[in-house]
């Protein structure tokens, strides 16, 4: 768990544009806009354990309409046979064949997200395979540190132990994730066999990877490997969770692409339940984070959501603030994470993948709630803009503007906030997005508005009328 973080203090640069903020002039400490992954919509829907072919339909009836930039599927390598989801995080082979979908499946949805003008990012599992035996998803014979056809026991790492100090930049690197046999990353042919892998993927139209497990690997092994694929530059965000006192850190990673930040997820969690949303004022780069030009953030992921260390759909309204901040924020590159109901922490997604419709079988679609996906073309609209009058009671109730194109106000607290707001914006008429009620922001850049506890408002250049 990151140091507990008290009373952010806020530098005296800050403390002075407070003054300046009430003018419109930038917020210090606030993060400037940030570059974005390729295409400039910067926001991922994550289709946690989605089948393929309801991936296609959603890129075309909802992400691409909604103005997602990405769609990140889930992991299409060969992989342990049977329902869990974690079964994905153990690859059998190279082959794409598994419950989502195979190869024809895969090219069909990589094609509808791209006529919908989505790119597709593919969850890839490359530095380990199985802790077990059998028989894969696609139907390869197999057993630990033996894949016919893919990998033999030469291949696997110097050590067979499980990963047991992360102190130890060499045991957790070079050991076994949970046991998972860890694969010789340093090795011309294994580096060869993971780049073909991903060629292949790329042959198939995919547009950027999330890459698993990325600090049990060298940053050296992943540069070569990024080194021989035929798009050398491919978007490429690095599974880095941060660990005080550890011996890798995450903002190695960023010397190949993108890397996750973890803390972003984690703290938000303790500000939403225990703390302040007015903390926030400085959230990013201000908190001691990596850059957000070349940070990947969440509000959950499919094993946060489940081990408790971030906010998850059960939580209600604070997980659904917490996408309007991250989405309004201008820190990083967000994923929304769309998953499943489970009381269950290992189930599989329902219905072997196939969504018939949202809000049914369990599915959750986060990607699709009106106040999450109302915030994406929000971003869009506000993208290259800084932070500018940003407002709050001290407590649990904040405002901010994205120069003159984007104003939110997010309530936290329990009763109703009820002031006018000073922006950047021109005047007229706004739709808030959030409620779907008129708003009208007078000569002077102010609105006068009640927002109702636990709820937020939200208005950009873009949405004139609901
Ligand atoms: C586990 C066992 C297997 C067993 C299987 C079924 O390892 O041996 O067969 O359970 O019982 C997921 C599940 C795992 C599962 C695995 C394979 O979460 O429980 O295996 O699939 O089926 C570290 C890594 C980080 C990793 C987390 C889980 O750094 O990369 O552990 N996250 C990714 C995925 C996971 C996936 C894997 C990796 C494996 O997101 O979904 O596992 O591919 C500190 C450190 C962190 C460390 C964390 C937890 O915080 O700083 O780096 O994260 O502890 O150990
Ligand atoms: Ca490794």
């Amino acid at each position: 768990m990151a140091a507990r973080r008290t009373m952010v203090r806020r530098p005296l640069a800050t403390a002075l544009a407070l003054a300046a903020g009430a003018v419109g002039g930038l917020v210090a400490g606030a993060p400037q806009a940030q570059a974005a992954p390729p295409g400039g919509k910067d926001v991922t829907a994550v289709l946690f354990e989605w089948k393929y072919a309801s991936v296609a339909r959603a890129c075309r009836d909802q992400l691409g309409p909604d103005g997602y930039g990405a769609v990140q599927v889930s992991p299409p390598q060969e992989r342990l046979q049977g329902e869990a989801w974690w079964a994905a995080y153990q690859p059998v082979s190279y082959r794409i064949g598994t419950r989502l979908g195979d190869r024809a499946a895969f090219r069909a949805m990589v094609k509808a997200c791209h006529s919908a003008g989505v790119k597709v990012i593919a969850d890839a599992v490359i530095n380990h395979m199985t802790n077990a035996s059998g028989t894969g998803s696609a139907g390869s014979r197999f057993t630990k540190y033996d894949y016919p056809g893919t990998y033999s026991a030469a291949d696997m790492d110097d050590c067979q132990a499980s990963i047991g100090n992360y102190q130890d930049r060499w045991n957790v690197q070079h050991c076994e994730l949970g046991g998972l046999a860890d694969l010789d990353t340093g090795e011309e042919y294994v580096r060869g066999r993971i780049a073909a892998y991903l060629n292949d993927l790329l042959s198939l139209g995919v547009d950027g990877f999330r890459v698993d497990a990325a600090k049990h690997m060298p940053v050296d092994d992943l540069k070569n490997i990024k080194s021989r694929l035929t798009k050398p530059d491919v978007y490429w965000k690095q599974e880095t969770l941060y660990g005080a006192n550890e011996a890798v850190s995450p903002s190695e990673y960023t010397a190949t692409g993108d890397a996750q930040e973890f803390r972003y997820a984690w703290d938000l969690k303790r500000v939403l339940n225990d703390e302040k949303l007015a903390y926030l004022k400085n959230y990013g780069e201000g908190w001691g984070y990596m850059p957000g030009s070349t940070s990947s953030v969440f509000v959950t992921n499919h094993d946060t959501e489940r081990h408790g260390k971030s906010l998850s759909y059960k939580d209600g309204a604070k997980y659904t603030l917490a996408h309007v901040f991250m989405l309004a924020w201008p820190y990083g590159s967000p994923d929304v994470h769309s998953g499943y109901e489970f009381s269950d922490p290992d189930a599989g997604s329902p219905e072997g993948g196939h969504v018939k419709a949202c809000y049914s079988d369990g599915w959750k679609c986060q990607h699709a709630w009106p106040e999450i996906r109302s915030m994406v073309k929000f971003r869009n609209t506000a993208r290259g803009t800084g932070v500018t009058h940003w407002w709050d009671n001290g407590n649990d109730a904040i405002a901010f503007g994205r120069g003159n194109k984007a104003y939110v106000v997010i309530n936290h607290e329990g009763s109703t906030v009820d002031r006018t707001f000073q922006t950047s914006l021109a005047p007229g008429s706004y739709c808030d997005v959030q409620s779907g009620r008129k708003v009208t922001v007078d000569g002077s850049g102010r609105f006068r508005a009640a927002v109702a506890p636990d709820t937020a408002l939200a208005l950009h250049a873009d949405a004139r009328k609901c």
